[in-house]
């Protein structure tokens, strides 16, 4: 994935036309494309192919599951066109060695430290160290960590070294790009506060602007 504005566009519309137009507005802006359950279960998983044609399309199923259905489903979504997979960390180390494993070279896997909302402080920010230290050892590219708690993506950058870091939680739940990228993060995700403007490429700038004057 290339690293250039260094923000990840989430495209949870869930109108395919509107995506489609959203993805084209912000296209070579982005450096990746993020899509979720939401678009894929109303406009098919032939997305995944049609957005590749803009962006790197990075497929966030948050895939928790035992090693041959992470399998399938990584496997899936690369065969479709996928630069990227978002795993869950926590159903262990030989889920997350199939991810890797079933990615090989043609796309990267990410791991979910910790989440990003308030529920994400229960069970998953008291595990997040481990869980990190456990996806270096299994080979994953990068992790999530939440904008929503900067300090805590400062805490995962000890751990992880110069793995990468995606940092969703700006805008709508109320994390600061500025303040992520600051604290250690390669990456902003952005959904709501750009998919839903009414003039996305705008806010999509706006936010890359507030992003360069912290690097
Ligand atoms: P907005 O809140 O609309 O900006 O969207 C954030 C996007 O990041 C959504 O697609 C979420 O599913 C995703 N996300 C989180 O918000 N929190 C997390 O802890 C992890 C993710 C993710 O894995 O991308």
């Amino acid at each position: 994935m290339r690293k250039s504005s260094r923000l990840i566009l989430a495209l949870d519309e869930t109108d395919k036309s509107k995506a489609l137009a959203i993805a084209g507005s912000v296209a070579g802006l982005v450096d990746a494309i993020k899509i979720n359950w939401p678009l894929v279960l109303s406009a098919g998983p032939e997305i995944i192919t049609e957005l590749s044609k803009f962006s790197d399309v990075i497929c966030d199923f948050k895939v928790a599951d035992i090693p041959n259905t992470v399998h399938l489903i990584v496997e899936g979504s690369v065969n479709r066109g996928a630069a990227a997979v978002i795993v869950h960390a926590f159903p262990g180390s030989d889920s997350l060695e199939e991810a890797v494993k079933t990615a090989g070279d043609r796309a990267v896997i990410y791991a979910v430290t910790e989440m990003s909302h308030p529920g994400g402080k229960e069970f998953t920010a008291p595990n997040a160290e481990a869980l990190a230290q456990m996806g270096v050892r299994c080979g994953v590219a990068g992790f999530i960590a939440p904008a929503t708690r900067p300090e805590r993506i400062a805490a995962i950058r000890k751990i992880i070294g110069d793995r990468e870091i995606l940092s969703p939680g700006v805008g709508a739940q109320g994390g600061s790009a500025a303040d992520a990228i600051k604290a250690g993060a390669d990456y902003v995700i952005v959904g709501r506060a750009i998919y839903k403007a009414e003039n996305p490429r705008a806010v999509a700038e706006q936010i890359c602007k507030e992003i360069q004057s912290v690097l």
